[in-house]
This record gives structure tokens, sequence and C-alpha cells, in this order.
């Protein structure tokens, strides 16, 4: 389009407007004009104006008009080594200049790509010792739907297509990530869940516990899986989808007893288990994968996020030597990517695989950071304002109430608690996310003793005005 007054003057050329940006007003009008964005109501953002970050180093973000925030929630729950490690820009521009792109698909490899997949070899647990790429997590767990039923297929079990997921389960954005996906206003838009995804109860005792304590009902909540199975039957079903802490579902850490009943029902049945890490592997856990601090075994696991640490989107499905002996022997596997396995991407995969594991940057989180995050976050579980609070290694939850005693809701409509307490915490100086009127956190891996204190220090503030605000506005009310 032509339309003169929405171009940037500096259009011309690109390193212009990457290095001497107009200024703020006029970046939100470009954004607003030509920038669609997702999971935002356009129209409402356009009115707005949209927070530009200009940039970053540590933990800390920097926007536009010079204000800085503690980034609470690591980007997307992805910048596991933080930011501004220039090893990474150098490992990128490296493979720029040698080799910036081939592809994998006809007979060819290449260096990154393969020293990427032995150290992931590596580092996975068990005998996850073979990689599929792609571009995202969503992509991954697409390819993870095309991997289970082809599986199945190449064993000579066409008719095991099912998998079993969970309500407020989230796998991704495109259609067969969203379809995995538990995620009802996701579904609501174009017509989802595809075919043949079935979707049991989630273990979120907080909310849906009832009268059972915790062991009870996630015992109760495995079980559905074992239901699902009767069900629909075994010979239909190809695999179960679950993260082992739900993370954009509101960092629900599952109860004790929900993840061993669960393998067991695996280990009792025919059916695939595909761990999604995408959010808890790399060491967000306090382990290298969540696989590991719930003691699973997986046939598949999706990766992407900390995989990289972000700094270049890539991600995959790792497979057992026996997935992947049925997939090798089951003829062409048709499916791939024009950027599986990029080399750029990988190249700097590697090398932040290289700085967690030198660092010791997964051990640090086990023995103290994540201990220490542990007990300053139960701290803030005291607030007259939360509820409860959820914690596994660097990522954790509180859930917001009226009224403190009875694991209450607020009257006021679902998530109306949670971006008042969103807005202060950006006020306070900290990116802090809310799902519905649960707070979460998710930070750099590589946080220090003090920038835990800064974090908590600016998430009581943030829950002192919030609370301040709803008592004011008369929103301190159960449903
Ligand atoms: N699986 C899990 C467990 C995820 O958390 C994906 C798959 C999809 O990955 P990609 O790379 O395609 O985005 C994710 C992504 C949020 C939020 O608001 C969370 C994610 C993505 C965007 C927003 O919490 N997780």
């Amino acid at each position: 389009m032509n339309d003169a007054s929405t171009h940037c003057p500096d259009m011309g050329s690109a390193m212009n407007i990457l290095t001497n940006h107009p200024p703020t007003a006029e970046l939100q009008r470009l954004d607003a004009a030509h920038h669609m964005h997702p999971f935002t109501a356009g129209a409402e953002l356009a009115k707005k104006g949209a927070r530009i970050i200009t940039r970053a180093d540590g933990v800390t973000l920097t926007d536009s008009e010079g204000r800085t925030f503690l980034d609470g929630m690591a980007g997307l729950w992805c910048v596991n080594i933080g930011y501004g490690r220039s090893e990474l820009a150098e490992a990128a521009a490296r493979q720029m200049r040698e080799l910036p792109y081939y592809n994998t698909f006809f007979q060819t490899s290449h260096v990154p790509v393969i020293a990427l997949s032995a150290k992931l070899a590596e580092l996975t647990p068990n005998d996850l010792n073979h990689v599929f790429y792609a571009g995202s997590g969503s992509e991954a767990n697409d390819t993870n739907i095309r991997l289970a039923r082809h599986y199945w297929s190449a064993r000579g079990k066409p008719q095991k297509k099912i998998i079993i997921s969970r309500k407020n389960a989230y796998h991704g954005s495109t259609m067969g990530g969203a379809s995995l996906g538990g995620m009802q206003p996701m579904h609501a838009q174009g017509g989802l869940p595809i075919a043949d995804i079935h979707h049991i109860d989630q273990p979120d005792w907080y909310l849906e516990g009832g009268e059972h304590s915790p062991e009870e009902f996630g015992l109760e909540r495995a079980r559905q899986l074992e239901q699902a199975i009767e069900t629909l039957g075994e010979d239909n079903i190809a695999a179960f989808i679950a993260e082992p802490v739900q993370g954009a579902g509101g960092v629900i850490v599952p109860p004790e007893t929900y993840w061993p009943e669960l393998q067991r029902i695996c280990d009792a049945h025919e059916i695939l288990l595909i761990v999604d890490e995408v959010i808890c592997g790399f060491g967000r856990t306090g382990n290298w994968f969540g696989t590991e601090t719930f003691g699973l075994r997986p046939d598949i696991i999706t990766i992407a996020k900390g995989l990289s640490s972000g700094y270049a989107p890539i991600g995959g499905s790792v497979v057992t030597d026996h997935v992947a002996e049925v997939i090798d022997n089951g003829g062409d596997f048709n499916h791939g990517y024009t950027y599986s396995g990029h080399p750029v991407a990988a190249a700097v995969a590697l090398e932040n695989l290289r700085i967690l594991q030198e660092e010791k940057i997964i051990d640090r989180v086990r023995d103290d950071i994540a201990p220490y995050l542990a007990e300053k976050w139960g701290q803030l579980a005291e607030h007259p304002l939360v509820g409860y609070s959820n914690i596994c290694g660097m990522m954790a939850s509180l859930a917001l109430t009226p009224d403190k005693s009875a694991r209450a809701v607020f009257a006021a409509e679902r998530g109306t608690a949670g971006l008042i307490c969103r807005g202060h915490s950006f006020d306070s100086g900290l990116v802090m996310r809310h799902v519905g009127d649960r707070m979460v956190i998710s930070p750099p891996l590589v946080m220090t003793r003090p920038d835990v204190d800064s974090l908590i220090e600016r998430a009581g503030r943030a829950l002192d005005l919030t609370h301040r605000e709803l008592i004011d506005k008369g929103l301190m009310v159960a449903a």
C-alpha cells in the first residue's frame, strides 16, 4: 500500500530505522498501522500504543523511553541464559558467513545440525537420541501429531490416531498445536480442535480440587487418562501429551501423586507418552528437563524456547531409539520445514547449550537460586491478596483471591484482578505475566540473589497497589 502518511521517513534504509529509530510516538503509530500482534485486540492496543522494548542486558529490559524493567518472564519463558551474551551473536555471525542456509531434505546435512543433534542426544535423558527439527514449539508439536500417527501406521495399526491432551494445556498456535492445547478461547476461533484430539481435565488443585486433598485430586485427575483409554479404546489411541508443569496455563505444579500415576497408566497401555518440554526444558525446573524432575519416561519430547534461549527461532521433537527405528523403517516420513535444522539457529543453540553446561547454570538453579526464590516467593503467599503459591525451579505463580481463607475466586470477570496487578507490576519495574487471576514468573536462570530480592520487592509492591485498587473499586468480593 502507498499511503505515505503511515510510512516512516527513514524506511529507505533498514539499518537507519534500527540504529537511529524515530521517537516512541512515531514507532507506536507505525506499529499500530502495520503490525498485527499475537493474542492482542489490535484496535485497543492501537489506542494505547505498544510498549517498545529497545534493548536488554542480563535480566534487565530497556524501553524506548529509557525505562528499565526486571524481566520476570525471561522474554516469553525462553531467555534462560539472560540477555546480551555476545558469544551467541558471534556464533550467528560466524555461521551466516560460513553457510547461512542449507536444507536437510534431500539426503544432505550440515555441520551445525549434526553437532547440535549429537549434543542433544547427550543432554536429553534415557535413550532420547534422535531429533526432528522445527522452527518453533508449535511446529514441533505438529510434527509430534504426525510422528505419533505415522509411528502406529508403520507398526500396522493405522487406526491408532487419537491424541489425548488436557484442558487448559498450551501446546502452540498452529492448527495442530492449538488443537492439542486445551484453551477454549483458541478453539472458539477457527473451528478447532482438528479431528481425533481428546481432552481430559487438568490437575489444578487450587481452582478445581474442591474438597479433595491435593493427593486424592492428583490421582483422580491422572486416572481420567485411564478412563479415556477405556472409553475411546486403546486400539484408537496414539499418544498422550502433557507438560510436566503447565506454564501458560498458569504455572500449575501438579500434586505429587499425579505424574507417577500417569506414567503407570502410560506403561500399562500401548500408547506413546509425549512430554512437552518447551517451557520446562533446558533448566527451568532445576534439571535439564522436566522429565527428570518428575521421573518420566517419554517416547517423544518437544523442545524450543530455552534450546536457544530465544536468541534464534528453533524447536524440535526428540524421540527414543525405538520410535526412531520404527519411523526410519517406515518409508519416507512425508514431513519437514524449510527451516528444519536451520544452520544459524543450530549454531546459536549449540553455543547456548555450551554456556548452560560449562557455566553450570542448571546446577546453580537447582542448588542455590531456585531454593532461594522458593523461600522468598513463599513469603509473598502471606500477602492478604494471595490465596496460594506454586513454584517449581524457576517458574512460579500466585493465585490472587478476595478471601484468603476460602480459596475464593473474584466475583469480577476472570482476569480483572490479574490485569490490574500486571499494570502495577510494570509500573513497579517488573515484567510479571497474568493468567486469569494468577500472577506468574519465569525469570532468566542466571538471576542472582540480589535480582531475586529485587523481583520479590517489586512483586510485593505490585500486590500492595493492586490490593488497594481492588478495595477502592469494591472488587474484593468473592463469587
Ligand atoms: N508448548 C508449550 C508448552 C509452550 O509453552 C509452545 C508449545 C509453542 O511454542 P512456540 O515456539 O510455537 O510459541 C509453547 C509456547 C504465554 C505464552 O503467554 C506461552 C507460549 C507462547 C506464547 C505465549 O504464556 N508458549
